[in-house]
């Protein structure tokens, strides 16, 4: 009951909740100078437009590599149509709340698309919306057998319930936020283990999330599941991740496609200069305009 607790045990000790929250100081953290209570533009900005239909503002997060993944698996696949163009989007510099942007997204988050196909142009943002629009444009990765179908869906949907979890939950509480408070940490891997558990057990059984066929659903799922099981947070020890092996398994067979290794490369900011093509106009780019070449030539994309 909450009149019996002692607030001597809150943190910070005594802290009660005012009647009325108001914004009037910075929470700390590591994303602390981008978040803000209200939604909108704070500058003026016009987005680039480059010479492909498809146009994509993003960073090569793991919501922002959902799409380029798919983008490079269509143009594998024969889709030249899926030609695009990706703008470097810095959310750490406030980049998504620039006017431009906004108008194509009104919630200021990466990936957001726009198709320049129609006159105005569609514009799409949440990434499973995206991958929905795409897969159906294309006609491609989004099985049409009604089971197969559902199934799709049903791990798409389940993938866009449940990474805020790891991301905004897990990853936030062990890694970014400034101090490490044990019920939230708690809180979070014991929900991000249970996620894992659902994965590898489907995965016991199933080749990919939706049956036997490559979907939107494992292109979705394998940029935050893939992370956790490898790489994020550096919290692979603490989660134990060894003991999920069809979901390693899993994580591995698709990290070994050629287009995935290509979609993760795009508007990436971050390790190794080599594994970055910063912006994104051609296949060209990744021959020629990898970050390592770039700062090679001081800074030019040729
Ligand atoms: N549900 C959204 C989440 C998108 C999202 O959270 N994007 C993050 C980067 S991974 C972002 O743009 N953050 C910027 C901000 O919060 O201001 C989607 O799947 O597209």
């Amino acid at each position: 009951m909450a009149d019996e607790m002692d607030p001597a045990n809150n943190l910070p000790a005594g802290y009660v909740p005012p009647k009325v929250w108001t914004w009037d100081k910075a929470n700390g953290g590591t994303f602390a100078s981008i978040n803000r209570p209200i939604s909108g533009a704070t500058k003026e900005h016009v987005l680039p437009v480059g010479e492909h239909p498809l146009q994509l503002y993003s960073m090569g997060t793991p919501n922002g590599v959902k799409v380029t993944i798919l983008l490079e698996e269509l143009l594998a696949a024969g889709h030249a149509g899926a030609e695009y163009d990706a703008w470097m989007i810095r959310i750490g510099d406030g980049d998504q709340f620039g006017s431009g942007f906004v108008e194509l997204n009104p919630n200021s988050k990466i990936p957001t698309m726009a198709d320049h196909t129609l006159d105005p142009p569609v514009r799409l943002f949440e990434s499973g919306s995206i991958l929905v629009y795409l897969a159906e444009k294309f006609g491609a990765f989004l099985p049409s057998e009604t089971r197969a179908r559902a199934e799709t869906f049903n791990w798409l949907m389940w993938q866009m319930g449940s990474a805020p979890y790891v991301g905004g939950g897990f990853g936030h509480f062990f890694a970014y936020a400034p101090i490490k408070i044990e019920y939230a940490i708690d809180r979070f891997t014991m929900e991000v283990k249970r996620q894992l558990h659902v994965l590898d057990t489907h995965l016991t059984s199933h080749e990919y999330m939706a049956g036997s066929d490559y979907t939107i659903a494992d292109m979705a799922i394998w940029p935050w599941y893939g992370s956790i099981m490898k790489e994020a947070y550096s919290g692979q020890e603490f989660l134990g991740v060894e003991e999920y092996v069809n979901l390693m398994r899993w994580v591995d067979r698709i990290g070994a496609r050629e287009a995935v290794k290509r979609g993760r490369m795009v508007n990436r900011t971050f390790g190794k200069p080599e594994t970055q093509v910063r912006e994104r106009h051609s296949a060209r780019d990744f021959e020629v305009n990898r970050e390592d070449m770039v700062e090679e030539r001081g800074g030019v994309r040729v």
